[in-house]
C-alpha cells in the first residue's frame, strides 16, 4: 500500500504504534536533536517517529524519525521488509523471454506496472491552498539549529528540483539547505550529483537564472526518491510511481516552469544564480564529524505556497546510526538487483552504518577465477556514486555480509596484506574529511576471499571446520536429556 502524502503515513505510524506527538514545548536549537538523536538511537519498537507539535516560536508541527527504522522505511515504501525491494526490482529486470502462457501474462503485468509510474498532471494540488509571491519568507519554518557547531539552521530533508537546461529533463535531489536569512538559502548539492550538473551547465551557457523548486513532505516514496542515487537523466519521479505503483500527482509551480508533487506540504519556489556563491557550513553531518564550511550556490526565493495546516518534516544526521541509515539500507536494497545485473558475481552487500555509506561497502561474491574479487571493486567504483566508495571489502558467497562478526572473522583470517590489497585513488565524497585532498583520495580494496591454487597462494589452504550433519542432528535431537535447556 502506498501512502497519497504525509499525513496518510503518520496516520499509519500512528495506529502501528510507531509515532509518539510531543506537546510538550521544545526549542528548535539542538533540543530536538537531542531527544531525537536518544530516540533514533534505541533498539526496536522504542524507536519511533516524532510529532513536535509545539514548537517553540512556531506554528508548524515538526516530524522528525519517520523513516528512522527498517519497519517504517519498509511501510513508506509500500513494502513488507526492505528486502521485497529487491525482489521487486528483480522482477522488473529479468529480461528473459516468459516461457509458458501464464508467465507471458505475468511479465505484462509487470510491464503495465512500469507503463502506470508516469506522473499525473494534475491543475489543483494541496500543495498550493496558500499562496505567497507577494512577500515570499522562509519565517515561519521551524528549521533546526541541529548541533552546536553549525553555523545556522537547516532544511534537511527536501526534495529539491531542476532541469537540465540543455535537455529539460528533470533531476530531485535530497540536498540540505542553510537558512542564510528569510529569503536566501544555501544549496548545498555537492559536485558529484544531478542538480550540481544541471548548475553547470547553466552556468556553461551563461544563463543569469537556474530556476528551482523546493518541496518538503509529500508521499513518503517521493520523499525517499530525493535520497536514491539514480543514473543522470533517470526521472525521480518515474521512480516513485513506479515504487508507489502509480503515477504521482504533480502540478506546476506558480511561478517557475517546473512540477512538485502535488501533496506536498510546503513548496519554496525560486531561483539559483550560476554564478553566485556563498560560504556553506560548517554543519554537524552524517560522517559523525562537522562538515567545513565552503562556497555553495545560493537559492533565492520568490514564491511559498503550501497546505493551510502543513506539517514540516525534517531529519537531524551526525553520528550513526540515525534516521539516515534507513533511506540508505532502502537503497542497498533498491540497487543490488542492479548491480547483481552487471556483475553476476554478486550475491549480497552491505553498507553499515558504521561506514556512513562511502566509507565501507561489504560485497560477497561467487568467485570463479583469479582477480575476480578485483574486477568486482573496479567495477563497483566505475559505478555511479559507487565511484565514492573509500572501503571495498570482498567475500566469499557463503558468507553473511550483514554480519560483522562475520565478517571480521572471515575479512581477518582470509587476507594477506602483501597479496590482497589494492589500494588506488579516485574521487572522493565531498564529505570525506580524510581525503588526501577535498574530493580526491585514496581508496583500499580488500579480497578476502578464500584463495586457491590459482590465486598463487604459497601453502596449501585448510578447510574451513564443520561438524558433521549426523552429530549436529543427533545433539540436536538428544538436548534435552542433557539438562541444559
Ligand atoms: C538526510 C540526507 C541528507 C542529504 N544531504 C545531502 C546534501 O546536503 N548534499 C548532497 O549532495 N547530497 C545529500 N544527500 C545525498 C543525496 O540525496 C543523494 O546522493 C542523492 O542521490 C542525490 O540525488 P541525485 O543523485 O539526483 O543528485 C543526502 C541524503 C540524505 C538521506
Ligand atoms: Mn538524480
Amino acid at each position: 500500500m502506498a501512502f497519497a502524502d504525509l499525513r496518510e503515513f503518520v496516520a499509519h505510524l500512528e495506529k502501528a504504534g510507531q509515532l509518539r506527538r510531543i506537546s510538550a514545548p521544545v526549542s528548535r536549537d539542538l533540543e530536538i536533536t537531542e531527544i531525537t538523536d536518544r530516540v533514533s538511537k534505541r533498539a526496536g519498537d522504542d524507536n519511533v517517529a516524532l510529532l513536535f507539535e509545539n514548537v517553540e516560536g512556531c506554528s508548524m508541527p515538526l516530524l522528525i524519525n519517520a523513516f528512522g527504522s527498517p519497519a517504517r522505511m519498509a511501510a513508506a515504501l509500500g513494502v513488507e521488509a526492505l528486502d521485497d525491494l529487491s525482489a521487486r526490482v528483480a522482477k522488473l529486470l529479468d529480461l528473459r523471454m516468459p516461457g509458458t502462457l501464464f508467465d507471458k501474462l505475468r511479465r505484462l503485468g509487470d510491464l503495465f506496472d512500469l507503463a502506470k509510474a508516469g506522473p499525473k498532471r494534475v491543475r489543483s494540488a494541496p500543495c498550493q491552498e496558500v499562496v505567497e509571491t507577494a512577500n515570499p519568507s522562509l519565517a515561519a519554518l521551524p528549521a533546526l539549529r541541529c548541533w552546536p557547531g553549525d553555523a545556522g539552521r537547516y532544511i534537511t530533508l527536501p526534495m529539491v528540483f531542476t532541469r537540465d537546461p540543455a535537455t529539460r529533463a528533470r533531476n530531485v535531489g535530497m540536498y540540505r539547505l542553510q537558512v542564510y536569512d528569510e529569503r536566501t538559502l544555501g544549496m548545498h548539492w555537492q559536485i558529484h550529483k544531478g542538480s550540481a550538473e544541471h548548475h553547470r551547465v547553466a552556468a556553461e551557457r551563461g544563463n543569469p537564472r537556474m530556476e528551482v523548486a523546493i518541496a518538503l513532505g509529500g508521499d513518503p516514496v517521493s520523499i525517499y526518491a530525493g535520497s536514491a542515487p539514480l543514473p543522470p537523466g533517470v526521472d525521480e519521479m518515474v521512480f516513485a510511481g513506479w515504487l508507489r505503483g502509480s503515477g504521482v500527482p504533480m502540478v506546476a509551480c506558480k511561478t517557475v516552469d517546473l512540477e512538485v508533487p502535488a501533496e506536498a506540504e510546503i513548496v519554496l519556489e525560486g531561483w539559483v544564480d550560476p554564478a553566485e556563491r556563498r560560504l556553506e557550513g560548517p554543519f554537524g553531518d552524517h560522517t559523525g564529524y562537522y562538515s567545513l564550511a565552503r562556497d555553495y550556490p545560493v537559492f533565492h526565493l520568490q514564491a511559498v505556497t503550501r497546505r493551510k495546516s502543513p506539517i514540516y518534516p525534517t531529519t537531524i544526521v551526525g553520528r550513526p546510526p540515525q534516521e539516515d541509515y534507513w533511506l540508505g539500507k532502502a537503497t542497498e536494497r533498491i540497487f543490488l538487483p542492479i548491480i547483481r545485473l552487471l556483475l553476476p558475481e554478486v550475491i549480497d552487500m552491505n553498507m553499515p552504518a558504521e561506514g556512513v555509506f562511502h566509507n565501507l561497502v561489504i560485497v560477497s561474491i561467487k568467485k570463479r577465477y583469479p582477480g575476480q574479487a578485483r574486477k568486482v571493486m573496479f567495477a563497483l567504483w566505475g559505478l555511479g556514486l559507487m565511484m565514492l566508495a573509500k572501503n571495498i571489502l570482498i567475500v566469499s558467497e557463503h558468507v553473511d555480509v550483514q554480519n560483522l562478526s562475520e565478517v571480521a572473522w572471515r575479512a581477518t583470517g582470509n587476507v594477506d596484506p602483501k597479496r590482497d590489497l589494492v589500494l588506488v585513488e579516485g574521487p572522493a565524497d565531498d564529505l570525506d574529511h580524510s581525503a588526501l585532498r577535498h574530493r580526491f583520495g585514496g581508496k583500499l580494496g580488500i579480497d578476502a576471499t578464500e584463495k586457491t591454487e590459482a590465486d598463487g597462494i604459497g601453502q596449501p589452504w585448510p578447510e574451513e571446520i564443520v561438524m558433521t550433519p549426523e552429530i549436529r542432528e543427533r545433539v540436536t535431537r538428544r538436548w534435552a536429556d542433557y539438562g541444559l535447556s
